[in-house]
């Protein structure tokens, strides 16, 4: 199904009054506006292609009615996302889950939703049907160069997926690692983890990027080879200066302090992108800015600063993904809200007062830093995010209109109940 332009018309005809109210209110409390509202409107967020059906836990997974069973299907769900918050405008694909079947047909109907492809996704952390050898103990790691070379060669070829659908950037995120003492030699791990990435960087074209994601613990629990800021900065220093360090905020250990991450790595040039969600314990997959928006709120303060430090454009400067899937919530209404949380997040940051700021910093004013923070953390700027979108035609509320019209019940009685859509 398609979300007609006069359907999210009529949607924000009968709510303009109200909005108008809240707009103008808070309109008049806020210096700029207009250029807040321009960052706001060029501010995209990539969508995954595994995060459009429900995801599941080790313990079990409760798909949901009408959920897409081609990659057809889940550009569709990216174009009923983008046409009510005109922020998803593109989708980061996972290879083997989907690769495309005739590129030029899915490039059309991605450009028909005013879709583009943003990062590719390798895969090496499972076994694929008919794979020659197996990934249990790990991949670009693996003792075996014989592993380490299949691994290498899918990373190949998801650059070559990738160079054709017009992505500019692979994302590498490895599950490798060990589960008890003493099963690896950490140096070896790490030693072969870089050769095989130095394999992989060598075919990348000139204007792409490479991600590398890194993640404390789990699936393996005792280390991973690949498990923090530092050791993925380690590897992208020594690839070179198309490689950046990737940071998906469920994968840090408990109470990290990842806004100071951001900052540094900013600071050093390597840092490539973003993977939002939100968690209390770990990895949880949560939607963005359900738990601890104030924690979001705080690292998007640090990217603005270091991004304006540096003169990078907000928009295109870095990748930003969301990376979550979980089991509960109907997923097109979580990716909304994740949209929603992040674009405020960005806005409450960009109405921060840096001057007063770095001036509350510079005479050790530690209760007028806190004051100033918190100030921009509290305004109400949810009008401000919907004149953003109304200007572009999107929704003034994005998951009410959702609910309102009923997608989920018309994608199942086209689509059925008995699908389950590729994925975590
Ligand atoms: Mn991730």
């Amino acid at each position: 199904m398609k979300i007609q332009q006069e359907q999210i018309r009529a949607y924000n005809e009968s709510h303009l009054v109200t909005h108008k109210r809240k707009f103008d209110f808070i309109a008049s409390e806020i210096s700029d506006l207009e250029a807040i509202i321009q960052k706001l409107q060029a501010f995209q967020i990539a969508i995954p292609s595994w995060a459009l059906g429900t995801g599941g836990t080790r313990f079990g997974r409760f798909s949901g009615p009408g959920e897409p069973a081609t990659l057809e299907q889940k550009i569709e769900d990216v174009g009923l996302l983008h046409a009510l918050n005109k922020s998803s405008g593109a989708i980061s694909l996972h290879i083997p889950w989907d690769i495309p079947k005739d590129t030029e047909t899915i490039k059309s109907l991605a450009s028909s939703y005013g879709l583009v492809f943003d990062a590719v996704n390798s895969n090496t952390f499972q076994d694929q049907e008919g794979q020659t050898h197996s990934y249990k103990y790990g991949s670009l790691q693996h003792v075996n160069p014989a592993v380490r070379q299949q691994a290498i060669n899918h990373n190949i070829d998801v650059i070559k997926q990738g160079v054709s659908l017009g992505s500019k950037a692979l994302t590498v995120w490895l599950a490798d690692g060990s589960s008890f003492p003493g099963q690896l030699n950490f140096r070896e791990a790490f030693q072969n983890t870089l050769q095989s990435l130095q394999e992989i960087y060598k075919h990348l074209p000139t204007d792409w990027k490479m991600f590398v994601e890194y993640k404390c613990f789990e699936p393996n629990f005792y280390s991973t080879t690949i498990a923090d800021w530092g050791q993925s900065l380690l590897l992208a220093n020594k690839l070179g200066d198309q490689a950046y360090t990737l940071v998906d905020l469920g994968h840090h250990l408990p109470n990290a302090n990842i806004e100071q991450i951001v900052s540094l790595l900013l600071m050093e040039k390597k840092l490539g992108g973003f993977h939002f969600n939100d968690s209390k314990y770990a990895d949880d997959d949560l939607t963005a800015g359900s738990m601890k928006p104030y924690q979001l709120f705080l690292i998007f303060n640090e990217l603005v600063e270091g991004m304006d430090a540096r003169g990078m454009d907000h928009a295109k400067g870095l990748g930003w993904m969301i990376d979550a899937s979980h089991n509960l919530k109907d997923p097109l209404v979580d990716l909304l809200q994740s949209v929603e949380a992040i674009q405020l997040a960005y806005a409450q940051a960009l109405v921060v007062d840096r001057q007063a700021l770095r001036k509350a910093q510079n005479s050790n004013d530690v209760v007028g830093a806190q004051e100033i923070l918190q100030e921009a953390f509290r305004k109400d700027l949810r009008a401000v995010v919907a004149e953003a979108r109304l200007r572009d035609g999107g929704s003034l509320n994005p998951v009410a209109q959702f609910r309102e019209m009923d997608v989920r019940s018309k994608l199942t009685l086209e689509r059925g109940t008995n699908i389950k859509a590729t994925g975590l």
